[in-house]
C-alpha cells in the first residue's frame, strides 16, 4: 500500500496539551462542586469545548442556561490559554517533529486534524506551523470526533484518498472517526484503550517511516 499522506491530531499526539485541558476542566468542575477524575477526562479527548462542558455538568447533575454555559466555557478557555501562552518547543512530544520532517522529505503530505479551536496558536508557539500543508481544526468543522468530518476535510484539501492516508490519534473517538471513513489509523498510547486502531504505538520515539511502511 502506498501511503500518500499523514493527518495528525494535535492534543496528545504532537503536544501534551491534554494535561492542561484536564487541569483547566478539573478546576472548573471543582469550583462547581463536581468531582472530575483523570479516567473521566479520557472521555473528553477529541471532544469539543461545549460538549466537554456538558459532560462535566451532567456528572454533577447541574443544569445551566446557555448564557451561563458560554461564560463557563470561556473561563475554562482563558485558563487553558494561560498554559498555551507559556508553551514552547519543549512541549513537543518526543520524536513527532522528526517523524513529520522525515515524511515531508519523502513527499508524504501532512495535515493537522484537530477538534481544538486553539490549534493554530499552539502550532505557532511550538514553531511547527510551517510543517503543515493543511490545517483543519475546531474552527473549520461543524461535527466533532467521532464524526470523521475533520479528517475528510483534511484529505480533500490534500487531494488524497482516505485509504492512502494514515491518521495518528490518541483518542478513542478520533480512532473511530478515522475508521468510519476508511482511513488507516494509528493509535498513540496504550493498546487496551485504543484497541479499535489498526495499530498502536506508545509514541513517536524511535518510530521511523520504515516502521510505518511495515505496518501498511
Ligand atoms: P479547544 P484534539 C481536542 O483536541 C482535545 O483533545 C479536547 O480535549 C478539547 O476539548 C478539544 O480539542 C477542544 O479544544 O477548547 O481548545 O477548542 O485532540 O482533537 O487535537
Ligand atoms: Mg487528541
Amino acid at each position: 500500500m502506498m501511503i500518500k499522506a499523514c493527518i495528525f491530531d494535535l492534543d496528545g499526539v504532537i503536544v501534551d496539551s491534554a494535561k492542561y485541558h484536564f487541569t483547566a476542566w478539573q478546576e472548573l468542575a471543582n469550583s462547581l462542586g463536581i468531582s472530575f477524575t483523570k479516567e473521566q477526562n479520557e472521555d473528553l479527548k477529541g471532544v469539543s469545548r461545549m460538549d466537554s462542558l456538558n459532560y462535566i455538568l451532567k456528572l454533577g447533575s447541574v443544569e445551566l442556561s446557555q448564557e451561563e454555559k458560554e461564560k463557563l466555557a470561556a473561563s475554562k478557555n482563558d485558563r487553558y490559554l494561560q498554559y498555551v501562552d507559556k508553551m514552547d518547543k519543549s512541549e513537543i512530544l518526543p520524536g513527532v517533529e522528526e517523524f513529520i520532517r522525515e515524511c515531508r522529505e519523502a513527499s508524504i503530505k501532512i495535515a493537522l486534524g484537530s477538534s481544538s479551536k486553539n490549534a493554530r496558536p499552539i502550532l505557532e508557539k511550538t514553531n511547527l506551523i510551517d510543517l503543515f500543508e493543511v490545517i483543519v481544526d475546531g474552527n473549520n468543522t461543524i461535527n466533532t470526533k467521532p464524526d470523521p468530518e475533520v479528517f475528510i476535510k483534511g484529505a480533500t484539501k490534500l487531494k488524497v484518498k482516505a485509504e492512502e492516508t494514515v491518521v495518528f490519534e490518541d483518542s478513542i473517538k478520533g480512532i473511530r472517526a478515522a475508521n468510519k471513513a476508511y482511513f488507516r489509523s494509528i493509535g498513540i498510547g496504550e493498546w487496551h484503550t485504543l484497541i479499535e486502531a489498526d495499530y498502536v504505538i506508545p509514541g513517536f520515539e524511535n518510530f521511523k517511516l520504515t516502521d510505518l511502511k511495515e505496518i501498511f
